[in-house]
């Protein structure tokens, strides 16, 4: 059992944060290699991941880049193998590519459906089933996943993100089922509205900011850097017997009617 001071020290360990070039991501790959994480950024377009790493090298962060679609699961696999082979195996993963079609139910394309599923549910799975084989095999591993206080809570014209979510909750504790015994802690955590690149045309409707400001009992929107804390806990020794859990950063909002 490491000492306090060592509980959330991440020197060594190698993170892997998927859909980080920008949003919660880019937030959360400073947050770690910040804790002393070498940080491997992960995004579909080239020149913007590269943005992103040479901001954070330039803030004296370790960071590698991998460019895949974690939708494509041959991509994925062969992005893996390169970063073991040149990081090393991975021992904190950090599910959180994420996108939104948003649309009511009744009008919503099936193509709008599929692609929130496969990249936001189906996404985290691909690639933690490509990360898993070297945790199983060291009998060590955090794998994190990004819900949303959509995993719990419903809002009109969101039911694909919503579905997403609710089942990235459910493959957090699947995960942790299967590999608790094996070393692995899988957790999630639950942002709640966060000012970002997905939400900014929502903050920027006048009616809805009031509305999830009066809602949130924190009365107001979150930053991504306030999600570090709980991404640094869960990567950390700190967290080595919490397995299947969903921590909410969300101003208390699933706490409140
Ligand atoms: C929306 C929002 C949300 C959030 C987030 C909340 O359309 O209601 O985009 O889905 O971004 O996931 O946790």
């Amino acid at each position: 059992m490491p000492r306090n001071s060592a509980l959330f020290d991440l020197s060594g360990r190698v993170a892997l944060v998927t859909g980080s070039s920008q949003g919660l991501g880019f937030a959360l790959a400073r947050g770690l290699a910040e804790a002393g994480a070498w940080v491997v950024l992960n995004g579909r377009d080239p020149d913007k991941l590269e943005r992103a790493a040479e901001a954070l090298r330039g803030e004296g962060c370790s960071i590698a880049t991998a460019v895949f679609d974690v939708t494509d699961s041959a991509a994925v696999a062969a992005a893996v193998a390169r970063i073991e082979d040149e990081q090393g195996p991975v021992d904190i993963l950090a599910n959180n590519a994420g996108i939104h079609r948003r649309a009511p139910l009744a009008d919503m394309s099936e193509a709008d459906w599929r692609a929130v599923i496969d990249l936001n549910l189906t996404g985290a799975f691909l690639v933690a089933r490509a990360v898993v084989p070297t945790m199983l095999a060291r009998g060590r591993g955090k794998i994190i996943n990004i819900c949303s206080v959509m995993s719990e809570l419903a809002r009109p014209t969101v039911g694909n993100y919503t579905a997403a979510k609710g089942g990235l909750k459910m493959l957090t504790r699947s995960m942790a089922v299967e590999w608790a015994k094996r070393g692995i802690q899988a957790n999630a955590i639950a942002p709640g509205y966060l000012l970002t690149e997905m939400t900014a045309t929502l903050a920027a409707n006048p009616e809805f900011n009031q509305w999830i400001c009066g809602r949130t009992p924190a009365g107001r929107w979150g930053r991504p850097e306030e999600l570090i804390g709980a991404a640094i806990f869960l990567a950390s020794s700190a967290s080595d017997y919490v397995n299947g859990q969903m921590l909410a950063v969300d101003g208390g909002l699933t706490a409140a009617i």
